[in-house]
């Protein structure tokens, strides 16, 4: 019974309340109605701002907010250019927007629109590290305390300058608006991470779910002896063995080792998951909802997982907002293979600017029944503070060549 809505404008709102994110406000003819997505792109934002503002928002002006998938549809094939980080993240943001405005105005939240609860909270995981063993032990004990269940843990590796994932690094620089280099050889790494989880597998036990994140950062013959030297501690997965781009190369490590692995921050959409997906080369699907479309995207890539017996584990580091979040955990409480879903503790001027978004209890994240995402954008606040450049690190070898991040 409701009359046809039309969206009026799309704002696009740049703030860096002591990290950068992209927010989408979607207007509505109707009064006070509108919704809230997340277009952040980790040291790209600025492009997906532009590619928002100037070629994107006036194709949606005029449109039905309802029609969710025609806009998907349309902004992905109708307009001839398509995938990659940053279109995707435009699209995401617009998804989410739009499943805001849906849930606001049916009364209902996004997850109930999405199926309904298959489970009342999603089991969520945390980053552990520290510069050696024990450092990593008593930062996997103090989240255990926390209630988590499952813990990604990182240490410093012997002969290198600074470890992504275990603390430090940044502060070590002059210039904090350039990248901050790192410097990484395979074989200490491949010493070190085994010897990691004996220790914590030794001195904490069995009965706590591990993990690590490579990072894409080795060859397909490394990832498949760590794959293999890992199975004695049994860990929940290895997260970005290899680089995106030569997926067949998965079938090696799959031959190799029943260590589960987990992929997917780096693809745009569905097309890139496979054929992890379709040969069970993978176990859990890692995509990140603010880079590969949004809810609608999502949804389907966990329909595809399904059948093969692939979990989600969707990507949620604090450089994506409350709102993707959010976004994350409708999803996971309405899939039947929802797997684990990586979480982190915004600081309280980011819960200012963009409020709302899931609890954590038990090491378990919940949404309520607030209508739409149950987040919210507050522009004021968000102009006062203005956007930061900002870079990921980067690694080279030790011979000074560039390597995978
Ligand atoms: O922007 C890149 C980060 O989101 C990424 O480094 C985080 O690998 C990551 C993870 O698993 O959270
Ligand atoms: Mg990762």
């Amino acid at each position: 019974g409701s009359n046809p809505l039309k969206i009026t404008e799309v704002r696009v709102i740049v703030t860096c309340p002591g990290r950068n994110y992209v927010l989408v406000k979607i207007m509505t003819d109707e009064d006070g109605l509108y919704g809230c997505g997340d277009a952040s792109l980790n040291g790209r934002e600025l492009a997906v701002a532009e590619t928002l503002e100037q070629h994107i928002a006036p194709l949606l002006i005029g449109r039905d907010p309802d029609q969710i998938e025609d806009i998907w549809q349309m902004l992905f094939r109708g307009t001839y250019w398509r995938g990659g980080p940053v279109f995707m993240t435009v699209i995401a943001g617009i998804d989410e927007a739009l499943w805001d405005i849906k849930g606001k105005r049916a009364g209902m939240p996004v997850y109930s629109l999405l199926g309904g609860k298959t489970r009342e909270g999603a089991m969520a995981y945390t980053h552990c590290g520290g510069q050696d063993f024990e450092a990593c032990a008593d930062s996997v004990r103090a989240a255990m305390e926390k209630g988590f269940k499952v813990i990604r843990c990182h240490v410093a590796i012997p002969g290198t300058s600074s470890t992504y994932g275990a603390g430090g690094g940044r502060s070590q620089q002059r210039d904090p608006t350039l990248p901050y280099t790192e410097t990484w050889e395979p074989s200490p790494y491949l010493r070190t991470i085994p010897k990691m989880f004996a220790y914590l597998r030794e001195n904490i036990g069995e009965d706590i779910e591990l993990f690590h994140d490579v990072h894409e950062r080795l060859n397909p013959i490394q990832a498949a002896r760590l794959l293999k030297e890992l199975e004695p501690f049994h860990i929940y997965f290895l997260e970005d063995p290899l680089r995106p781009e030569h997926r067949e190369s998965f079938r090696l490590l799959r031959n190799h080792s029943t260590t589960p692995i987990a992929m997917g921050e780096l693809f745009f959409h569905k097309w890139d998951c496979l054929p992890l997906i379709t040969e069970q080369l993978i176990d859990f699907i890692r995509c990140d909802l603010d880079h590969c479309g949004g809810i609608t995207e999502a949804k389907k890539i966990a329909a595809i997982c399904e059948p093969f017996q692939i979990q989600t584990a969707w990507h949620g580091p604090g450089d994506i907002c409350p709102i993707t979040h959010a976004a994350n955990v409708h999803v996971d409480v309405s899939i039947p293979n929802f797997g684990v879903q990586e979480t982190v503790q915004f600081s309280e001027q980011v819960q200012e600017v963009i409020p709302g978004g899931p609890t954590l209890k038990d090491g378990y994240l919940y949404v309520d029944d607030t209508p739409g995402l149950g987040t919210d954008i507050n522009e004021e606040l968000a102009a006062k503070y203005p956007y930061e450049r900002h870079y990921l690190p980067m690694t080279r070898r030790a011979d000074g060549s560039v390597h995978d991040w």
